[in-house]
């Protein structure tokens, strides 16, 4: 078994209803073998990115320790999405439930079904906000800089109509 490493992951959900969407993903995760749970962010309601014209997203990110390796991680989150009626349809189209690896520890994954970091992490408010609520002094690897740094620096162009809300999770 290779050494528990920390990992982030990204949920998103913007078909039906998103807050269920994710709960389940939550409940479920922390009973997937090998993985011990560790932190949840706060909710957060965002604005579509990729394709504009589509309901409002549902985004958070929760931290934990995996054992495995991760193309496991890769296939036991693809059964959860499917498991929520997930089906692929068009690229940055909705969704009721997208689960994606952010971090695996300080691992950098460049295979055609897998790269970690997550490639567009850096770009995108609805998952750099949550991730530095979450690991506000963790230096992610690839960019060297957290969290935090990466969406201060990030040019006003690429933030325009990012809307990251925070709302409750009740
Ligand atoms: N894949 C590669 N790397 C990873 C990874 N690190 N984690 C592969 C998970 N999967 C990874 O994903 C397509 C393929 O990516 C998978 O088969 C896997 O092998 P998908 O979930 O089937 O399709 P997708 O999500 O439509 O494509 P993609 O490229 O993952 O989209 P993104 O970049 O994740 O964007 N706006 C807001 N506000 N909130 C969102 O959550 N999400 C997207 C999806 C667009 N706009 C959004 C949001
Ligand atoms: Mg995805």
């Amino acid at each position: 078994m290779p050494p528990a490493q920390e990992v982030f992951i990204g949920l998103g959900s913007n078909l039906g209803s998103p807050r269920r969407h994710l709960l389940f993903a939550l409940e479920r995760l922390a009973r997937a073998p090998a993985y011990a749970p560790g932190a949840v962010s706060s909710l957060y309601r965002t604005a579509p990115v990729g394709r504009r014209e589509q309901p409002p997203f549902y985004n958070a990110v929760c931290r934990g320790m995996y054992e495995r390796t991760p193309h496991e991680l890769l296939r036991a989150l693809q059964a959860l999405e499917a498991a929520r009626g997930r089906q692929r349809q068009e690229r940055w189209g909705p969704r009721t439930l997208d689960l994606d690896i952010l971090l695996f520890g300080d691992m950098i994954i460049e295979e055609a079904d897998l790269q970690v970091p997550h490639p567009r992490l850096h770009e995108r408010g609805f998952v750099l906000i949550p991730l530095a609520e979450l690991a506000p002094s963790l230096v992610l690897p690839r960019w060297g800089r957290t969290a935090a740094q990466l969406w201060q620096d990030l040019p006003p162009g690429q933030k325009a109509g990012q809307e990251v809300e925070r709302v409750s999770w009740a």
